[in-house]
């Protein structure tokens, strides 16, 4: 039996694009008379109309195509407002700025004023500023729920996604959600600029941050002075949950806390679990905990192989300042010390951690995908089997669940032949090799499988679940899923095992 399955078909039938991290879904559609669409010709004057005219919860699609930003940008001054693009896919819709720090330095993409905001399914780019802004500035009342889903930010000439508080304690921004989403710098800021997190949140009470994908948080080429975190929580964060994010070749990592907040407490609580961190040469530390009470930092993997740092500090965890009491730091996966500023910091609880892995610890020749820091099926000891069980994590960065004793590091390993970890799914040919416009599959077997194809830099281009039927031929149109010319790894995964092959498109 011969099967034709163009991957156009996938679009019409509602199938769409993620960074197919776990736990990433599409959004529910709102009821139809909730929602109104905008053209690329109506532009952001069109949006904005939109958002002032509304009365109550209210839906703008955006049909694919880009919308420019400037002086003029998105001003979120409505409750209830969601901002998507029609097919779901973010590489539909743009919201394209004049360049990073083009204009005076206070112009953003999307600044969201108001509460129950939600952003989904676009993407941001080349921003004055900040590329999403909550902003309590020139808002009395909370600006809670705020919403970011599957969207694609990169490059902006300050924190790319910011939460700044006024002060006034009126003002809440609880409740928020970042998820399924990449934040990322094509290269690094411009010039001697550092001064960027992806996402810095003041005042943040309750949010969580999940399955993103952060990258290239860096420091302008013509200073030596560190870009902030990925991810900080400060001016009195209470009680994040961070997790399963992959945190690509930035300077620091995520930060639960800031020492500008001395001698206050800058962060209350919060949980790091599952989260994969591949740094670079030179980046100065991973994970810490800062004027930050009661963090539990759990099950990460942390990796920066080489290099000496210019800052002579360089760690994998970090826990710093008096006020840092009764922290759990427990089955970590690093490749360097943690760092206790003894002078000022509690002794956090240590509990199987492991502070000297290397290569030899992951599956596979080390890349920019921090995919490739998932655990090898012979890694040494203490690594499989060797960590600490704790009610505060219950599955892995995929979403697997816990099997055996639990083991050190983000990734679980659930079988002895778990994902791209061990024999190849047989009977699963890809041609031809290079391609053009089409690939071949051919599926010796019976069963549900995924076909994922990514670039060499790990990015997801493209997921889809097909039930194979023994002997069947599968054909993927390259065109439908915008695949430049370029190499690219399509891998077909099958319950617990899974067939990669490296593929050029030419
Ligand atoms: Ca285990
Ligand atoms: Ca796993």
């Amino acid at each position: 039996m011969k099967k034709i399955i163009p991957f156009l078909f996938f679009f019409l039938s509602g199938i769409r694009i993620v960074n197919a991290q776990c736990n990433c879904t599409a959004l529910p559609a709102p009821p139809a008379s909730q929602a109104v669409t905008i053209t690329p010709a109506m532009g952001v004057t069109g949006i904005q109309n939109a958002i002032n005219s509304a009365t109550g919860p209210k839906t703008i699609y955006l049909a694919s195509g880009t919308y420019s930003v400037g002086t003029t940008y998105i001003n979120v001054t409505k409750p209830g407002i969601t901002i998507r693009s029609v097919t779901g896919n973010q590489n539909d819709v743009i919201i394209q700025g004049t360049g990073m720090l083009s204009l005076s330095g206070t112009y953003h993409g999307i600044s969201i004023l108001h509460r129950k905001c939600t952003i989904a399914d676009l993407t941001i780019r080349d921003i004055d500023t900040h590329p999403i802004e909550i902003n309590f500035w020139y808002q009395p009342g909370p600006i809670d729920s705020v919403l970011i889903h599957n969207v694609h930010i990169i490059d902006g000439g300050e924190q790319l996604i910011k939460m700044s508080y006024s002060g006034l304690t009126t003002q809440s921004g609880d409740n928020g959600i970042i998820e399924c989403s990449t934040i990322e710098y094509s290269t690094s800021l411009p010039g001697s600029n550092y001064y960027t997190n992806g996402i810095d949140l003041h005042y943040a009470k309750n949010w969580i941050i999940r399955d993103n994908v952060i990258r290239n948080i860096k420091h302008g080429p013509s200073t030596t002075s560190d870009a902030g975190p990925a991810i900080l929580f400060f001016k009195q964060g209470v009680n994040p949950l961070i997790e399963r994010n992959k945190i690509i070749n930035c300077d620091e990592g995520i930060s639960l806390g800031n020492w500008g907040d001395s001698p206050n407490i800058s962060c209350y609580g919060g949980t790091l679990r599952n989260n994969m961190i591949l740094g670079h040469a030179n980046s100065r530390c991973g994970l810490l905990a800062v004027l930050c009470p009661s963090a539990n930092i759990i099950n990460n993997t942390v990796y920066s192989p080489g290099g000496v740092a210019f800052t002579a500090q360089k760690y994998s965890i970090e826990v710093t300042g008096s006020l840092t009491a009764n922290c759990l730091i427990q089955n970590n996966l690093c490749d360097e010390p943690w760092y206790n500023n003894s002078n000022l910091a509690p002794t956090p609880s240590l509990t199987t951690n492991n502070f000297s892995a290397t290569t030899s610890y992951f599956t596979s020749t080390l890349s920019t995908s921090p995919n490739l820091l998932r655990l090898a099926p012979t890694a040494p000891a203490p690594s499989i089997n060797a960590g600490t069980s704790t009610s505060l994590r219950v599955n892995d960065f995929e979403c697997q669940s816990m099997s055996g004793n639990y083991d050190i590091g983000a990734d679980e390993i659930v079988t002895s032949t778990d994902l791209e970890e061990s024999g190849k799914l047989s009977g699963v040919n890809f041609y031809p090799n290079p391609f053009t416009n089409e690939i071949s599959i051919k599926l010796d077997f019976d069963g549900e499988v995924e076909i994922e194809v990514t670039d060499v830099l790990g990015r997801i281009q493209l997921v889809k679940q097909i039930s194979a039927n023994n002997n069947s031929d599968y054909k993927i149109s390259t065109e439908a899923c915008y695949l430049n010319n370029g190499l690219y790894f399509i891998t077909i995964k099958s319950g617990n095992r899974a067939f990669t092959e490296k593929m050029i498109k030419q």
